[in-house]
């Protein structure tokens, strides 16, 4: 009996875990880049974006446009890929937008012609970023769709290896000049995947400024070290073997006193 109380306890743990890590995304980690850096041109290279996405948006989730986002960074730079493969028109007037800490935040945005884009790095924010229309991995790379491939410091970001940050995109201003949109606006259907879903956000000025936030507060952001920090449904598993083992330590003396 003392065994199967255990197993259930110990199973119900792991349940518990494995379903914190993966209902919610208001925590999440960068993967630690493994092979070349992605190379930022609006393409996805065969090598490129290895390892799994962290966000899925889907429209059951609030988000028209459905998208896989993947971060990765090694010692000296954050990748971010926004692979939105429902956005299946190209215009210059697609957007993207990275919006990184509060109330002290960094923007990266780009939008414009694929050919000659235009970028925004502000707020101390510095890297690259290309916008694209192809295909990829992530729909089997059979049907052509928007693609944004960002580089970014992380110090120019308020990370390093092992920080965290908020992480969001906010704002849904397109139009007259001022900046700021979603991740991504897709002008084809105007639909706009503001992140988290829920996030409300006051601007100022010309290019908007963010004043304020409202709703669904930002995400954080973890930026892996080199030495992998194990986590949440990792930990969850260590739990679940620790229990394995106390389990059979205890039915192990139950079963001598026995004999
Ligand atoms: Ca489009």
């Amino acid at each position: 009996m003392r065994k199967a109380t255990l197993l259930a306890v110990t199973l119900s743990v792991m349940v518990m875990f494995i379903s914190t890590g993966s209902v919610s995304y208001a925590e999440f980690n960068s993967n630690l880049l493994v092979g070349p850096a992605p190379t930022i041109n609006g393409a996805v290279g065969p090598s490129e974006w290895q390892g799994s996405y962290q966000l899925h948006l889907t429209p059951a989730a609030g988000y028209p446009i459905e998208t896989y986002v993947y971060f990765l960074n090694d010692a000296t730079n954050l990748y971010v890929l926004v692979d939105a493969i429902a956005d299946q028109t190209e215009e210059d007037l697609d957007e993207c937008l990275l919006v990184f800490g509060w109330p002290d935040y960094h923007v990266s945005e780009i939008w414009g012609e694929t050919s000659s884009p235009d970028r925004i790095f502000s707020n101390g924010a510095s890297g690259s970023s290309a916008k694209g229309f192809g295909t990829s991995h992530s729909t089997g790379g059979t049907t052509n769709h928007r693609i944004y491939e960002f580089q970014l410091n992380l110090a120019s970001i308020g990370l390093y290896p092992g920080g965290s940050t908020e992480f969001y995109s906010p704002v849904s201003v397109k139009y007259g000049y001022y900046h700021y949109a979603s991740m991504p606006y897709d002008h084809g259907t105007m639909g706009d995947n503001v992140y988290p879903h829920g996030l409300t956000a006051t601007t100022t000025g010309n290019p908007a400024t963010i004043t304020g936030l409202g709703g669904t507060p930002p995400d954080m952001i973890t930026a892996s070290s080199n030495a992998s920090i194990p986590t949440l449904s990792e930990w969850g598993m260590i739990i679940f073997f620790a229990l394995l083992v106390l389990s059979a330590l205890v039915f192990g003396r139950r079963k001598r006193r026995t004999a």
